[in-house]
């Protein structure tokens, strides 16, 4: 059994980071070790009056319990950090734990062309730091054009400027750079993939439903993460990943408050479908 560490916080309600991570991981047969940044009531996005419990300390003090056992993870991957200094103690994390894993990083911070509550304007500048150790990264837009300082374009954009982004973001020291929320047509949304030592962007698109809801980047995320420690290659990963956050996108659109998140819960069946791994 694969087993994978996960470093982000605790949204005790509205569905998003280790409450989607870890529910999708175990759901794919990965084992799950978690490490909590923080614990907030709800998610930053829509929520007022929300508690914030920053873990910094904490997280050092696991990290050195583990390194007592020893322990080692095919995959650390790290979503909604806080602070430059957990930045700092990820670097580390990964120096400590990542020599022969796949370091994924989800550099989580805004969208639509905004960073999220709390985040200054210089944080995507020090993410951009992480992001070059890692071997595999899953921007969307907004994040990406933070961390390179370029403006950010809504729609009716080119290819050229999709594709100057990937290998700009290559360029930072990222091995293989996934931006997500990539749209040339009205109807259609999808992914732009520039994999290690590729001239060729790959794309692959789904269908674009005009809802924001919470917590769909961590449930792609975690898609593509289970994907590839189930073995699958990184685009077969990103395809299942796409089909299943439009799926879980779709099975929510009735619902009458989007900050809840999607009910992805209830489309995990189809989610072992896609990776075919029914139990009969
Ligand atoms: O889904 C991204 C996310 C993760 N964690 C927290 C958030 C958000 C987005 O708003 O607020 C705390």
């Amino acid at each position: 059994m694969k087993k994978v560490v996960t470093i982000q916080d605790i949204s005790c309600f509205g569905k998003c980071s280790l409450t989607v991570a870890l529910p999708i991981l175990s759901a794919m047969g990965i084992e799950t070790a978690i490490i909590p940044t923080a614990i907030l009531s709800t998610h930053t996005g829509g929520f007022t009056g929300y508690t914030f419990r920053d873990l910094t300390e904490d997280i050092q003090s696991i990290a050195d319990h583990w390194k007592s056992i020893p322990l080692s993870f095919e995959a650390v991957y790290t979503g909604y950090l806080g602070s430059a200094e957990q930045l700092a103690i990820m670097d580390r994390f990964f120096d400590d734990f990542g020599q022969d894993s796949c370091l994924f990083v989800d550099p989580v911070m805004g969208d639509k062309g905004k960073l999220y509550a709390g985040f200054s304007p210089e944080f995507p500048l020090q993410m951009a730091k992480l992001c070059a150790k890692a071997d595999i990264i899953v921007p969307n837009l907004t994040e990406a054009c933070a961390m390179l300082n370029l403006p950010y374009i809504e729609e009716d954009y080119t290819k050229g400027y999709i594709e100057d982004i990937l290998y700009k973001l290559r360029a930072l020291g990222a091995k293989n750079v996934v931006l997500t929320g990539v749209s040339f047509q009205p109807d259609s949304l999808g992914i732009a993939l520039l994999q290690e030592g590729e001239n060729q962007v790959y794309y692959y698109f789904n269908e674009k439903i005009p809802i924001a809801l919470h917590g769909t980047g961590d449930l792609f995320a975690s898609c593509v993460l289970g994907g590839l420690m189930n073995d699958l290659s990184l685009q077969k990963s990103l395809q299942i990943a796409v089909d299943f956050t439009v799926k879980s996108i779709q099975h929510t659109i009735t619902d009458p408050d989007y900050r809840y998140s999607t009910k992805f819960e209830e489309c995990i069946p189809a989610l072992l479908h896609m990776l075919d791994k029914q139990s009969n």
